[in-house]
């Protein structure tokens, strides 16, 4: 009998990313998407016409996990062998404008979502989609389980809640649940508005003639960014380990915003000069043009200065380790784009 996943937020990037996965280890696959008055599986859609995978392996199922009903009502038709819950509103910035929301989604859905597993099947699999802003202001640098969190935003304080409630729902009813403590992890399917996908798009725009600036908030925050493609892994091994434990995904690598973009015009071959300091600080090309400034809409109400991630554990226990580094990233994420401005002329 093939094994069966459940994925909520199968149409976000790591939900395109594990659905993949795990049909080629040959499960099927069951995914749950939000109703939207635009198609919003863009991600998936080429599941559909690989033929390495069968049509009758994955299906797609409307739900949301602000609603008790659908969530139990999917559980209890399909009763998976695991679950994967990667379904939130997953801008940090945007958790400031809409903070009750993203509560509800990302902090409240996780509690609906264990207990149709308590109620539904106790023997179901169950990965919480953790995050590194959980540790917010870091109160140790790098961050492991151990290290004691410390969320800045709306959205980190939602995925604490989650966290805990995954610990307690682990230990009073004795299920098989996880938490990843994921650090920020990227790919060519990465949202619009995060900042390497932000920059990326935009620099290789530029560097086209299609685009003429770019405008960004703090260049200084740290992060430790990896790819997609290795972290959806983890996410599968935590469910395959012999017992249910909470792990720190990340590469233990770190960079700025500054340098990340750096990287990125290099790659490109855009030769740029900083100038100025704070918020007036702007990249300039060759001929003295202004191509990146700063803006303040870009800033947080309270910023995550640093993040880096120790994840010893991981790679003990679940032999796991990134394969791919930063600039495989970025070179995957040019090609991505530049692939699709060519044929969008
Ligand atoms: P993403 O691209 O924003 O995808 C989020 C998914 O959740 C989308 O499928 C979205 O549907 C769905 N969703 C949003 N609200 C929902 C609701 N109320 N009910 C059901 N589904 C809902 O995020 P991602 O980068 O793939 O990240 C996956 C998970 O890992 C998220 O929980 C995120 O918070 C967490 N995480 C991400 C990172 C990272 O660096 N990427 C790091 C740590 C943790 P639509 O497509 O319809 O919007
Ligand atoms: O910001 C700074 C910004 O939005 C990274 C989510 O997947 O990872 C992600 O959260 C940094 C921040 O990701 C702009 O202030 C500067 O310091 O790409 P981001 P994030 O906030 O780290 C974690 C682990 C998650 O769990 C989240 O779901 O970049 N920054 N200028 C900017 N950020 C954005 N978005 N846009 C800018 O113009």
């Amino acid at each position: 009998m093939k094994k069966k996943a459940l994925i909520f937020g199968v149409t976000g990037q790591d939900g395109a990313y594990l659905s993949k996965f795990l049909l080629q280890k040959g499960y099927v696959v069951h995914g749950v998407k939000r109703r939207s008055s635009t198609i919003n599986t863009y991600r998936i859609d080429d599941i559909y016409s690989d033929p390495l995978i069968k049509k009758n392996n994955f299906f797609l199922h409307y739900g949301d996990v602000t609603d008790s009903i659908s969530v139990f009502n999917i559980i209890n038709k399909l009763k998976p062998n695991e679950i994967y819950n990667l379904a939130a509103q997953s801008h940090v910035a945007v958790s400031f404008e809409i903070p009750e929301y993203t509560t509800n989604t990302d902090a409240i859905g996780t509690l609906r979502v264990l207990e149709a597993i308590v109620k539904i099947d106790k023997k179901i699999k169950f990965y919480q989609a953790g995050s590194s802003e959980m540790f917010g202001r870091v109160i140790e640098t790098p961050q492991t389980e151990k290290t004691p969190f410390y969320p800045r935003s709306p959205y980190g304080v939602a995925k604490l809640y989650s966290h805990w409630i995954t610990v307690n729902y682990r230990e009073a009813y004795n299920i098989f649940a996880c938490n990843g403590i994921l650090f920020n992890h990227e790919s060519p399917l990465r949202g619009e508005t995060f900042i390497t996908k932000k920059v990326v798009k935009a620099l290789c725009k530029i560097k086209l003639n299609r685009q003429k600036k770019l405008y960004v908030g703090n260049l200084y925050a740290r992060r430790d960014w990896g790819h997609a493609k290795d972290y959806v892994k983890a996410m599968w091994k935590m469910l395959q380990y012999d017992k249910p434990e909470d792990f720190v995904i990340c590469t233990g690598k770190q960079h700025t915003i500054k340098q990340f973009i750096n990287m990125v015009a290099k790659q490109l071959k855009i030769q740029i000069k900083w100038r100025g300091k704070g918020i007036k600080e702007k990249a300039y090309d060759k001929k003295n043009n202004c191509i990146i400034e700063c803006h303040k809409r870009y800033l947080r109400p309270t910023e995550v200065d640093t993040l880096k991630g120790d994840c010893s554990k991981a790679k003990k226990e679940l032999k796991w380790k990134p394969d791919y580094d930063i600039n495989y990233l970025i070179k995957d994420m040019i090609s991505y784009e530049l692939n699709i401005l060519k044929d969008d002329k």
